[in-house]
């Protein structure tokens, strides 16, 4: 199976980061998770780009935040699936990361994520490799089965409540 590859652009971002990793594990897939800035390390940032491919992995994950540019320079360099989260910081709550991470000119697609949406971002690299993978794809939809039997629960005992 293809690996997924976890990028965030500081180590400040790991605790945003560590629920795509963890979501990951749980269904498997192998990750690699990298320290890479687009402004801080943009030629080993460049090289992971372009060799990712070849490394096996089938999607990147990328998280940073304020000047977000990470996601993009990833996708700049590789034809690969690119999955951006924002990372919030201080100032600009998010939004700064967001509209950096979204913004992308045609032609260089980003599929942004919510702002610290590390579990939808590992779950939307795991749907592009379950694509040709029958046995993740089952996983997936018991998954959903799961969370949508444990909603009606909810529902079910709201009701009862009230
Ligand atoms: C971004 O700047 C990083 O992704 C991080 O979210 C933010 C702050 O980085 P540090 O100053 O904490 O290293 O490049």
């Amino acid at each position: 199976m293809k690996k997924v590859a976890v990028i965030m652009g500081s180590d400040s971002d790991l605790p945003v980061v560590k629920p795509a990793i963890d979501t990951l594990k749980k269904y498997g897939v192998e990750c690699e998770a990298r320290i890479l800035s687009a402004h801080r390390t943009p030629e080993q940032l460049r090289a992971f780009a372009a060799g990712a491919r070849a490394a096996g992995f089938g999607a990147i994950i990328a998280a940073a935040g304020k000047a977000a540019h990470l996601a993009g320079a990833v996708a700049a360099n590789t034809t690969l699936p690119v999955i951006g989260i924002p990372v919030k910081s201080t100032a600009l709550d998010g939004m700064d990361a967001l509209l950096a991470t979204v913004q992308m000119p045609s032609g260089i697609p980003v599929a942004t994520v919510a702002i610290d949406g590390a579990k939808n971002a590992a779950l939307l690299s795991l749907q592009i490799l379950a694509v040709t993978d029958e046995e993740l794809a089952r996983k997936l939809d018991e998954t959903r089965a799961a969370d949508s039997a444990a909603v009606l629960e909810k529902d079910r005992k709201l009701a009862e409540e009230i």
